[in-house]
């Protein structure tokens, strides 16, 4: 695969974006046409570059780990990238956009002084946009790939969580109606919703149940949480942030519903031992209400929040 590369120009800060070319006769990148995305719409890290290829500019960042920039994935729900990168400046960022308008993002944790970086990247079903990227002072660079997964129905309702090196560690929790965060029948988080799903919906049908198919249990995140086909109901989206973490952690709650754009929901400054309420959906309307409070349950804490919230 490596004599199909395909060079694109880069986001780079350098005024020399003559000497870019692309080396292959696919179609470049996006026109500046494209209207600018909502506020709270995840930020695409490289939004001039779609066409699967290495995205390269002078004194970037670079890799040499992608060889395939067309991956099947099979039926994964996920996968997780490793490989080295040189000149970057910190972290990365992962980027993932569904032709149906589903996107998230998230950092990828990257070791400056040695190169080394990882991340569990969730996938969506079929064939989608999945970007890499790495930044410093000369620009943005990394990969786009053109996954395919294959034999998985979408959820309508995915959530995906990510937050900063402050925070050790985030758990995501989608509740229902009626229920309270970390109670075991309708909080789906790490206790309920990872291997055995809880059986929401239809009885013993596992079709229609939520999974917490991507957990992480220190900095950074990402963890996602997919729900193909919901009851009828309110459901409450919560963060909980453990004890081993510093005060003062950020974080942001991506949420993808069906028939809604994707929304982005920033979580400033939230201490050990408190919990972040995001938004309520509301579904089948779909409905996403912002809600953003902080809730302190230091009084109340053993593995987790044990205040009954939401009411
Ligand atoms: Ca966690
Ligand atoms: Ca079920
Ligand atoms: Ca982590």
């Amino acid at each position: 695969m490596l004599a199909t590369v395909g060079l694109l120009a880069a986001s780079c800060s350098s005024d020399d974006d003559d000497s870019a070319t692309p080396a292959t006769d696919e179609p470049t990148a996006r026109s500046a046409e494209v209207p600018d995305p909502a506020d709270d719409a995840p930020v695409d890290p490289l939004p001039d570059a779609d066409t699967p290829g290495l995205v390269t500019c002078e004194g970037c960042p670079t890799t040499d780990d992608f060889t395939d920039f067309r991956p099947d994935f099979g039926k994964s729900s996920s996968y997780q990238f490793q490989g080295t990168v040189s000149l970057a400046k910190g972290n990365g960022r992962f980027y993932v956009e569904s032709p149906d308008g589903q996107a998230f993002g998230g950092p990828i944790e990257t070791d400056t002084q040695t190169g080394k970086y990882s991340a569990t990247v969730p996938l969506v079903c079929g064939e989608h946009v999945l970007k890499l990227v790495w930044e410093n002072d000369q620009g943005a660079a990394g990969v786009v790939l053109r996954p395919r997964t294959t034999g998985c129905a979408a959820s309508d309702i995915r959530l995906t969580l990510s937050w900063d090196d402050r925070g050790d560690d985030f758990e995501l929790h989608l509740i229902r109606e009626g229920g309270t965060i970390n109670d075991g029948t309708n909080d789906c988080t790490w206790t309920s919703c990872i291997g055995v799903p809880l059986d929401w919906g239809r009885a013993g049908d596992p079709s229609d149940d939520p999974v917490k198919d991507v957990d992480d249990v220190d900095t950074l995140g990402p963890e996602n949480i997919v729900y193909p086909q919901p009851e009828v109901g309110r459901y409450t989206v919560m963060v909980e942030h453990w004890g081993g973490g510093q005060s003062g952690a950020n974080g942001t709650v991506v949420l993808n519903v069906t028939g809604q754009r994707p929304v982005e929901i920033p979580i400033e400054g939230l201490d050990p031992q408190h919990v972040f309420t995001a938004a309520t959906i509301d579904w089948p309307a779909g409905t996403i209400t912002v809600v953003a409070t902080t809730h302190d349950c230091t009084a109340n804490w053993a593995s987790g929040c044990l205040d009954k919230i939401p009411a």
